[in-house]
């Protein structure tokens, strides 16, 4: 045993840590301030030198030999390696090709994805950053798969994304004041132990047990028990999925005959009152919204949902949403009818009371803005006009020249020849994968920079091997996160494998860009640009403010935090005129002239209960929860040790409950087969009465791994449920991701078990 090793200090999305190597093996220990670490940090030690990582540059065959061009081969051919030297020729002459041939709207760079955590290898920026200063721009994705739904129906309701949901409600606050917290969608602590950018201190158990043990009631409306956890001594409400709008209209209407709606609130700070009050009763359309009528929707009795409204009216009450909720069909109506219902319980701009949007999803929420500027890499300007809403990928893909909806405006795909992708999986992030497969297969080069041979890798045609976070510097920062990282290199790079900065510095040079993409720095210089914000921020305020080497030697600085002030909503209960919101009508909007305008069936004027298409029906009798995974970011080392620990059988976990698993033979640890009209996968079943009969739920993030590849159709041996759901918009309005829910059937998986061969880097 050696003496144990000098640890440095680092961050991830997962939390901030220190790490070094001792007897060849790396140690990863979280940081000494954080209460709650997240367990998801000893993924690293197995994955950093794991065979998953890609070693070298490599090119695929039928692309090297046949050139350029539409391709079903994409995840079946060979790949050949390449010298980097080659391979950079070989990629800025095809970038030239498409840019000269036709422009820089035919190539997609809209390239979503988490990547890792540091600000200036965010390899989003990066990519797009390269795109516009050496190829003029690219066409673009707006919004995110986290939250598609809400980040367009939000602003015209309430506020902007950000304000409704990051500056508003705090943990502290809830600690002090809250009397009842309704979370659709609960609040698992498997979702707030991460932020984009990192998280130094988990504080959401410890607050939530602070405000059980001060008598604040928490209920959990979930399909699943443990979306809350046991430390606040949750009242757990399990409606059928995809039917929270039909439950609270019931609240409502239970509010409203016994009047228990704040009728001064609505008055002062609401407009369209008039026109959702007409569709709550029925004389609009003939049905009352009573909590009967919602009964015979959601599963839960009548009584339940009208005792719950009555809890919550006259106290201070807060409803959280999480983001689950609008990733699914009509996902724009749970987010509006919740802002609805708070409105009518008058809560908004109280201390813990009102409406938070995504509280408890990431742990950016509920906390204090930091009051001094932290880094972001300058994007550069986008010479291309067009876009899409990042979840029309594939739709784009196959169906260039035609037109869709979107919030609003009447647009068309444009018609794309090359995607290149850096930071992100779309064999992970997106639906129906056997159609993102033949969408993949439409363009002529798909181009993607990777650590590991991720299933979107393996469909690309140049595969380009990138450095991971450990093995550079860089600085880790969140806008609500008070501490700043001094990311530190831990690791040597892996193989070959470079930063994505240097790699696009050296295409650019190709294309006689270099000066603009790096303005004639290199990462440390880099990292020293984006530092000087902060110092000066810091200066500004008289606070001490060490310079570049300083904060780099010491490893951290804690930053100085806004105070806990309620942002747009409070100063708007305080002063609904002079502070009025920047919706259409400066007040909560409970309908909308504007969205009624647009006409569109599947979103109207007002919040409404809309029967979902995709519900469980004849040979798909269950519904599919696919939710974010416990052990792990999204796809992110999902060969990591504690990733792969958690998986039964090597497959990822399927929780049904006991009824349901009965009538199919179903046992605890038995392999089963999820199937629909669309695809099919393997799963490991647990047997769980924390799933609501008739739910299945089986996490994202498994590797995709087709049993056979050449097969269309092909069994996903290791559990992606992305196999399995659809692939289309949230509304017309939003164009959101819906693959949080679907319906499928379930049996006991008979035939020989195939070998999980997602982790094995592809035939060279
Ligand atoms: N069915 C279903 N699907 C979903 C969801 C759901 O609820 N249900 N949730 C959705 C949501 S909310 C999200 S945000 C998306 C997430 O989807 P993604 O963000 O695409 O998922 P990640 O696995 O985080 O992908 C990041 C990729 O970047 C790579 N990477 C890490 N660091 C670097 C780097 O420095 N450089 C480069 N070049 N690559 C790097 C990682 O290896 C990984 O493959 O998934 C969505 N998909
Ligand atoms: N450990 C871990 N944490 C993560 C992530 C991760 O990959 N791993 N991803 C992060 C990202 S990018 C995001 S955007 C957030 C996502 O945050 P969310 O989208 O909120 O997270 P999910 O776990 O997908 O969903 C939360 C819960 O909603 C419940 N639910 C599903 N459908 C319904 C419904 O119709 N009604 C009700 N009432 N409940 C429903 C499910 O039981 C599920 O557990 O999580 C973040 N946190
Ligand atoms: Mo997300």
């Amino acid at each position: 045993m050696n003496a144990p090793p000098r640890l440095k200090p680092h961050s991830s999305h997962w939390g901030v840590f220190e790490a070094g190597w001792q007897d060849g093996r790396l140690v990863v220990q979280p940081h000494p301030g954080d209460p709650d670490p997240n367990p998801i940090l000893q993924n690293f030690p197995e994955a950093i030198r794991h065979r998953a990582r890609i070693a070298q540059p490599m090119v695929r065959r039928g692309w090297l030999e046949k050139g350029p061009g539409k391709s079903d081969r994409r995840g079946r051919d060979e790949f050949v390696p390449m010298s980097w030297d080659k391979v950079l020729d070989l990629l800025a002459g095809e970038l030239a090709r498409v840019r000269d041939a036709h422009g820089p709207g035919a190539v997609f760079g809209g390239s979503y994805g988490w990547s890792s955590a540091g600000r200036f290898h965010h390899a989003q920026s990066q990519v797009h950053r390269f795109l516009n200063t050496s190829i003029g721009g690219y066409v673009k994705s707006v919004n995110s798969y986290s939250a598609g739904a809400s980040a367009v129906i939000l602003p015209h309701f309430l506020g902007p994304f950000e304000a409704v949901s990051r500056r508003n409600v705090t943990w502290e606050q809830i600690v002090e004041h809250t009397e009842i917290c309704v979370a659709f969608g609960g609040m698992a602590l498997k979702n707030s132990a991460v932020a984009s950018g990192g998280v130094s201190a988990h504080v959401e158990r410890g607050s939530m047990a602070a405000a059980a043990k001060r008598g604040c009631v928490f209920v959990n409306v979930s399909p699943v028990r443990d979306d809350l956890p046991e430390e606040c001594h949750h009242e757990w409400l399990a409606p059928v999925p995809n039917t929270d709008t039909a439950m609270m209209l019931g609240m409502a209407h239970t509010l409203l005959t016994e009047g228990l709606h704040d009728v001064a609130f609505i008055d002062r700070y609401c407009s369209g009152w008039a026109e959702f009050e007409a569709y709550l009763t029925g004389r609009s359309d003939g049905v009352p919204k009573t909590a009967e009528w919602a009964a015979t929707i959601c599963g839960l009795p009548a009584e339940t949902i009208a005792g719950l409204a009555r809890r919550m009216a006259g106290k201070r009450s807060l409803i959280a949403m999480a983001h689950s909720l609008q990733r699914a069909e009509h996902g724009e109506q749970p987010v509006w009818m919740a802002g609805v219902l708070a409105a009518m319980l008058g809560q908004y701009g109280l201390p813990g009371g009102g409406f938070n949007y995504a509280l408890g999803s990431i742990a950016h929420y509920g906390k204090r803005q930091n009051a001094v500027p932290t880094a972001a890499l300058p994007q550069g300007k986008n010479g291309v006009g067009p876009f899409i809403p990042v979840a029309r990928i594939s739709d784009m893909l196959l169906n260039p020249g035609v037109e869709f909806d979107y919030d609003g405006k009447r647009m068309t795909y444009p018609d794309i020849r090359l995607v290149y992708w850096a930071g992100g999986n779309p064999f992970h992030h997106h639906q129906d994968l056997n159609r993102l497969r033949h969408a993949f297969a439409a363009v002529e080069t798909l181009v993607v920079h990777e650590i590991a041979w991720t299933a979107t890798a393996r469909h690309a045609d140049i595969v380009l091997p990138t450095t991971m976070t450990l093995e550079r510097e860089d600085i880790g920062a969140a806008p609500t996160d008070p501490l700043m990282v001094a990311m530190h290199r831990v690791a040597e790079p892996f193989g070959e494998a470079r930063d994505d900065y240097d790699i696009f510095a050296d295409l650019a040079e190709r294309l006689g860009k270099r000066e603009a993409f790096t303005e004639g720095r290199d990462t440390r210089a880099w990292l020293r640009h984006l530092y000087a914000p902060t110092q000066k921020g810091l200066a500004e305020k008289g606070l001490p403010a060490p310079d570049f080497d300083a904060f780099w030697e010491e490893g951290y600085l804690t930053l100085p935090q806004q105070d806990d002030d309620g942002g747009i909503i409070r100063a708007f209960r305080d002063d609904p005129e002079g502070a009025a919101l920047p919706t259409r009508t400066g007040r909560i909007q409970l309908f909308s002239e504007a969205i009624a305008g647009f006409g569109y069936a599947d979103c109207p004027g007002h919040p409404a209960w809309l029967e979902p298409t995709d519900a469980p029906a004849e040979g798909r009798p269950l519904w599919l929860v696919a939710n974010q995974p416990a052990s792990r970011l999204h796809s992110q080392f999902d060969f990591g040790g504690h990733s792969s620990a958690m998986k039964r059988r090597g497959r990822e976990v399927m929780r049904i409950h006991p009824t349901d698993a009965a009538v199919r033979g179903i046992g605890d640890g038995d392999i089963v087969r999820l199937f629909n009209a669309r695809g099919a996968c393997l799963a490991t079943a647990a047997v769980s009465e924390d799933v609501r009969p008739g739910v299945v739920q089986l996490p994202t993030g498994a590797w995709y791994d087709p049993e056979d590849p050449e097969d269309d159709m092909a069994l996903c041996v290791h559990g992606n449920p992305n196999i399995l759901t659809r692939d289309v918009g949230t509304s017309s309005l939003a164009q959101g991701c819906t693959g949080q829910l679907t319906s499928v059937e379930v049996e006991r998986f008979t035939g020989n078990l195939p070998p999980i061969r997602a982790f094995d880097p592809p035939v060279a």
